[in-house]
């Protein structure tokens, strides 16, 4: 098939998981199409199958809000007739799929006539945040109802999005997944851990864009309360607004030399493998792509009990969860189970076979394909 992706490039588990997909579709024998403002930040390595179509807003003095979503839907036309696309598959919402709407319109009113089908991938925020707002929602309805398939990453993401949206349109839920080729606890992991933890210290983890839904400040405050416990090191992998103030508190905690912002990293897996526990207290997931990516590695999650999160996490079997903002429990569980050698390494291989099992590339890319083959048999 050839298939066009569109997607938030640089920010957000949506744009990771479009990526993935693109890549996992590429290995697959698939043509992709990536057509967003900016390279995708995981498109690191070059594919003969993968294609990049920048999409470029002008700016004129008359534009205090260049029109983004009209360039996109023109350059998704352009991109499908010249490469012949068999179907566009957008990414978050809003303006994706108002975007491809469009141009399906347009190719359908050409010369000749192209048919285009799209399919929406609903990821979270694009649904209970930014949809939400009253600015926003009827387009988004609109748009959803009019796609040529949908797709939600969990059954509460489907079942909120039906309810608060009254959607009649069908929503097929395929779930994240991750690579387990890739995601996995190599056997050097062991000594690089040492580069952090020189003296033996457990390794925490947190993933995330640090916006305010992660809660990164109930992060440091679960570390503090673990470090005084267990000898330990915070390692925090990405990037965004909230950082600052998680620096601000750690040092005013004086626990500063034991947290170690990493930056956003190329190759996430090769510092989630160094790690015991991952820490994940969202406000809100609407699956956890990070926990997921910490359990193919053998990381034991300890999240909050939101959204789609007890669909991947199975509660004192792969992982522990606990209600919002309750950091003494999470530090509990995590002080429990850094203490007990054995539950841990049970706990761990536990959440690696869940990966394994349920979230693997293997089960879920041929989920999209066939998917993908309903969508064009249905619009031929
Ligand atoms: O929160 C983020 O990382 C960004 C956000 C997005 O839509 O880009 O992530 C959502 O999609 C991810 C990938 O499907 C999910 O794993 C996250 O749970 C979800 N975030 C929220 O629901 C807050």
């Amino acid at each position: 098939m050839k298939i066009g992706i569109t997607c938030y490039p640089t920010y957000g588990g949506s744009g990771v998981v479009a990526t993935e997909l693109g890549l996992e579709l590429a290995d697959r024998g698939h043509q992709v199409h990536f057509i967003t403002y900016a390279q995708p930040i995981r498109l690191t390595r070059p594919h003969p199958n993968i294609h990049y179509h920048e999409v470029e807003v002008s700016r004129y003095p008359l534009f205090d809000y260049p029109p983004y979503d009209l360039a996109l839907a023109t350059r998704m036309a352009e991109v499908s007739e010249f490469y012949e696309l068999d179907l566009l598959h957008v990414h978050y919402a809003i303006p994706h799929s108002v975007s491809a709407m469009l141009a399906k319109q347009m190719l359908a009113a050409g010369k000749p006539k192209r048919r285009l089908p799209f399919v929406t991938t609903l990821h979270g925020t694009d649904i209970t945040l930014v949809g939400q707002d009253p600015s926003y929602l009827p387009i988004t309805r609109f748009s959803i109802e009019q796609s040529d398939g949908v797709t939600a990453i969990s059954e509460y993401l489907r079942e909120r999005t039906l309810r608060e949206f009254d959607i009649q349109n069908h929503i097929q839920v395929i779930y994240n997944f991750v690579n387990c080729d890739l995601y996995v606890r190599d056997a050097d992991a062991a000594n690089r851990r040492l580069e952090y933890a020189p003296n033996g210290e457990r390794i925490l983890v947190h993933l995330s864009n640090f916006r305010p839904v992660k809660r990164l400040m109930d992060t440091i405050e679960i570390f503090d309360r673990v470090r005084k416990q267990v000898p330990s090191k915070l390692l925090l992998i990405g990037d965004g607004p909230d950082r600052s103030r998680a620096e601000w508190l750690a040092a005013h905690k004086g626990i500063q030399n034991d947290v170690i912002f990493l930056g956003k990293q190329d190759q996430v897996y090769t510092k989630l493998a160094l790690a015991d526990l991952m820490l994940l207290p969202s406000e809100l997931e609407s699956f956890g792509l990070a926990a997921l990516e910490g359990m193919a590695c053998e990381v034991v999650p300890i999240a909050t009990r939101v959204g789609g999160v007890p669909e991947v996490i199975e509660h004192g079997k792969s992982g522990y969860l606990a209600e919002v903002g309750d950091v003494d429990t999470m530090a509990n569980y995590a002080i429990d189970l850094l203490k007990d050698e054995n539950r841990l390494r049970k706990m761990a291989k536990a959440s690696r076979e869940v990966a394994q099992s349920r979230f693997c590339t293997t089960k879920i890319i041929p989920q999209y394909e066939e998917f993908y083959r309903r969508v064009l048999e249905r619009s031929s």
